[in-house]
């Protein structure tokens, strides 16, 4: 017999999941009852009811996640869940997370990641709750967690002696609750089995052994259990050549587990001076991608086009469906509206955030959708002839320069201020060398499929040209305030494609600072990262 225990609580008022969950420092988490209250609110959030309930579990395995699987799972039991479906070891990256609980037709899922924040126990952790249709919880939801964690009384739980395993794969019970362990990787693999050619791949891979070389980064996240199988075992290239950073750490080796050049910047040098063909790494929790070719650096704003552009002629799942609409979220160049116009296929433009594409997806408006933080609605790129691919895209489409500027860790206070002051602006048909202002406008998506509004979502400033800001401030930080300012220009002349990309912004991003007072605001003279 499992006994219940109820026992009181003192709410935190700090409990709104951001972008994508709840991410704090594992000091917060650790705070008396923190991660406890969260996990009740989740439990009495489940879209109908907690009892008879199945949810996936699992995470990017980072530092804390035993801890919170075991409070998960008393907290299911006395919350009446029907079952919890485990990953071995816990090891689950987003996507086949996501995947896992619409194969299974599960009512949802708690995923414990921070994605790309740094783990350790002086670093971040976080939780994720995604609904029935595998993607993240939408804000409608998110804010009942929200107002529920901020009046909790009580908790329940169910008093279990040991701490529960779940490491090997098979079925336990505890109490009515069943806990099933499965191997998180098998049904991801038949799921991309299903989306591209394997044969075709390894075939590629197995005739070119000795001329074409591949290496994936696994930024010690959970994708390099995932890579391990796909690379090795399923396409047959070895496993020291072609792997690098592959083993899951609870602290990502003390790095950022985030792909772009600059945290990734290991791979990025193999790949020149080992002259790679194809380099490409995953963040934490893998659902981002950066993909490498070996003279060019693919703009994850221009990658998701070049797949749009691709995708019926070279990916079989979509060659099969059909492409039903793109989407792109705001602050992502507007490279995928051009293929979208020219293939007339509907396109839509929603905030940062996965959260957003899923009611497109659902119904049936969006096939393929990226974000320029890499991030693109395939979670594996095919793209053997990358620097081909992409050259020939900017001769039919133009290139939009595109580069994101982060300044992490600003004080919260400033970075208001500068949002603020971007709103009270009055400088529309102004000139600032060059470039006229016009239209600030401060986003807002109104969700075509179920009406929700969504309001300040990044201010963007435009010029006549076509060329634009963005400023945001970021929803997964973990300390203090993140100021993401996004800078995009456009070129349709072709003398033009090949400038480097820093050089062609760099006029345009000279007034963008100027304009938004950024360093009169926050005292920086230079951002933290740039992609
Ligand atoms: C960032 C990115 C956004 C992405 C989000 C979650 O959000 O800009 O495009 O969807 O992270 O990605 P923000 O609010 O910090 O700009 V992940 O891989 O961290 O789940
Ligand atoms: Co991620």
């Amino acid at each position: 017999m499992v006994e219940l225990r109820t026992v009181s609580t003192q709410p935190y008022n700090d409990q709104k999941p951001g972008t994508s969950g709840l991410r704090k420092r594992v000091k917060v988490f650790q705070q008396q009852n923190y991660t406890e209250n969260f996990i009740q609110a989740v439990m009495e959030t489940i879209e109908g009811g907690s009892k008879g309930a199945t949810l996936v579990v699992g995470g990017d395995g980072r530092y804390y996640l035993d801890e919170v699987m075991q409070i998960i799972i008393k907290f299911s039991v006395a919350a009446g869940i029907k079952k919890l479906i485990v990953p071995q070891h816990g090891l689950v990256s987003t996507p086949a997370g996501s995947h896992l609980i619409r194969k299974n037709k599960t009512t949802g899922g708690i995923l414990l990641t921070a994605s790309h924040n740094p783990g350790g126990p002086d670093k971040d952790f976080g939780i994720k709750y995604n609904v029935r249709n595998g993607g993240p919880a939408p804000e409608n939801v998110t804010n009942k967690i929200f107002d529920i964690s901020k009046s909790l009384k009580k908790l329940t739980y169910a008093d279990l002696p040991d701490r529960v395993d779940y490491s090997q794969i098979g079925s336990q019970k505890i109490g009515d609750m069943e806990i099933q362990v499965i191997d998180g990787i098998d049904d991801y693999v038949a799921l991309m089995k299903e989306i591209f050619d394997f044969d075709a791949i390894r075939c590629f891979l197995q005739t070119n052994k000795d001329t074409f070389k591949l290496l994936f980064d696994g930024m010690h996240g959970v994708t390099g259990i995932y890579g391990e199988r796909l690379f090795v075992k399923e396409f047959g290239l070895p496993k020291e050549e072609s792997l690098m950073r592959s083993t899951p750490l609870s602290d990502f080796g003390g790095e950022h587990p985030d792909p772009n050049l600059t945290y990734a910047h290991e791979l990025v040098e193999r790949v020149e001076k080992e002259k790679i063909d194809f380099g490409a790494a995953s963040d934490g929790d893998g659902d981002r991608n950066m993909v490498l070719g070996k003279n060019a650096f693919v703009t994850p704003s221009d990658s998701v086009a070049v797949i749009a552009h691709y995708a019926r002629e070279a990916i079989p799942y979509f060659r099969k469906n059909g492409i039903n609409g793109l989407a792109r979220s705001m602050p992502t160049s507007r490279a995928l509206d051009l293929v979208a116009e020219k293939q007339q296929l509907e396109h839509f433009e929603v905030p940062t955030g996965w959260k957003f594409f899923g009611n497109l997806m659902d119904a049936g408006r969006c096939s393929i959708c990226g974000e320029e933080s890499f991030g693109t609605g395939s979670d594996h790129v095919r793209e053997k002839d990358g620097v081909w691919a992409i050259l020939e895209h900017y001769k039919i489409y133009g290139r939009n320069f595109f580069t994101r500027y982060d300044y992490e860790e600003v004080d919260s206070e400033a970075a208001n201020n500068l949002i603020q002051g971007l709103r009270d602006l009055n400088i529309v048909g102004k000139n600032f060398d060059g470039f006229i202002v016009s239209d600030v406008e401060d986003f807002e998506y109104r969700d075509p499929i179920d009406g929700s509004v969504s309001s300040h979502q990044g201010m963007i400033v435009k010029f006549k040209d076509g060329s634009r800001f963005v400023v945001r401030l970021s929803g997964t930080g973990a300390q203090g305030a993140t100021i993401r300012l996004y800078i995009e220009k456009y070129s349709n002349n072709p003398s033009e494609y090949a400038t480097d990309t820093q050089q062609a912004l760099e006029p345009l991003i000279r007034v963008a600072l100027d304009i938004s007072r950024l360093k009169q605001y926050t005292g920086r003279e230079k951002p933290t990262v740039i992609t």
